[in-house]
């Protein structure tokens, strides 16, 4: 899989600021590299997740440890669920001598007060998978980014359930889609922006497909968030599930078990791969039936690379670094792992 980048960065000097502690001055950094450069040693990176229970992050993580056991710098990973988290790990981070950090954060408006955070102590930043917006609630496109073709992701999986689907033969008029939406992310509302497309393209009407919005974007949030539409459709006989993640297909598709639902009448197709794994491990088919399969892999170690060689050497990254992913279900997800050495136990 090809790692696309859209913008080339400028590659810019750095200027290490060698003293100074505390609020409002840059981190101390020993340079016991080549004439002022500081050596891989002297180098700290946080790796700050939102959600460390979701095994997207844990592989992610993983990755950027793997980046700096390669490269000999070491990495300070940071789970912060909510924005008070975000802030102290930023303090922690700096008073560890950190001199940037790797972030995706649990709430995209903490973007502003993050960026004047780090400024102040003159650390480096890279967003990883959600981007920071600013008050305007628009995208904070200055802020280094490394990410998902959210719309390509998105359309490859409304095209992956309409393939599905057409090979059920179910009756065309007794389908409705349940579309798990989380549209105060960005990247969440890209794809399933670009799911529903994808649907209607292929075929299904607006009218039969039903956005479920989760409240939260864990099991829970998609199996509450089905269960009302659930409630509100009884008549509905097939459901095909989509959303901006496995998470989003795996609580909706718990919901439609709940009401008896099987792979003979529900079908789904998630985002991330990482997730969907421990469904397809299963003996018995469950409905989550494929996923778009991202490289979280690739994420977490590219992401720290490039802060690395942008606090090391002065290399600026590009601004904006998208992957893209690939199809992925029971009979193939064990050789795709393999191939991206990517454990699945
Ligand atoms: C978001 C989602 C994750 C993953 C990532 C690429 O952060 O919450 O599950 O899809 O984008």
């Amino acid at each position: 899989m090809k790692l696309k980048s859209i913008f080339q960065g400028l590659s810019l000097g750095f200027a290490i600021v060698a003293v100074g502690c505390g609020s409002g001055s840059s981190p101390q950094v020993a340079t016991t590299g080549e004439g002022n450069k500081p050596g891989p040693s002297d180098i700290k990176i946080g790796y700050i997740v939102k959600q460390p229970e979701e095994r997207w992050f844990q592989i992610e993580t993983m990755f950027a440890k793997k980046c700096a056991a390669e490269n000999g710098f070491k990495l300070l990973e940071v789970p912060a669920q909510d924005g008070d988290k975000v802030m102290v790990a930023i303090d922690n981070l700096n008073a560890q001598g950190a001199q940037g950090f790797v972030i995706c954060t649990p709430d995209t408006h903490l973007g502003p007060a993050i960026m004047r955070k780090a400024e102040s102590y003159g650390m480096k930043v890279i967003t990883v998978d959600d981007q920071f917006v600013d008050a305007d609630n628009k995208i904070m496109v200055d802020v280094h980014h490394m990410g998902l073709s959210a719309d390509k992701i998105g359309q490859l999986s409304g095209e992956t359930l309409v393939a599905m689907a057409k090979e059920k033969n179910w009756p065309m008029d007794q389908i409705g889609v349940c579309l798990v939406t989380f549209e105060e992310l960005d990247t969440a509302k890209v794809r399933t922006d670009n799911i529903l497309k994808a649907l209607l393209a292929g075929g299904f009407k607006e009218t039969q497909i039903f956005k479920a919005p989760q409240k939260t974007t864990d099991v829970q949030g998609s199996l509450d968030a089905a269960n009302i539409l659930l409630t509100q459709k009884p008549n509905i006989k097939y459901w095909l599930v989509a959303g901006m993640n496995d998470t989003a297909v795996i609580g909706a598709v718990r919901a439609m078990e709940q009401r008896g639902f099987t792979t003979e009448n529900c079908i789904g197709c998630g985002i991330n791969g990482t997730e969907a794994v421990e469904e397809f491990k299963k003996a018995k088919a469950t409905s989550v039936t494929a996923s778009i399969l991202m490289r979280a892999d690739e994420h977490g170690f590219k992401s720290t690379e490039m802060l690395y060689h942008w606090i090391k050497d002065g290399t600026e990254p590009p601004k904006d670094t998208r992957t893209s992913g690939m199809v992925v279900n029971r009979d193939n997800f064990a050789a795709k792992f393999k191939e991206l050495g990517v454990p699945i136990d």
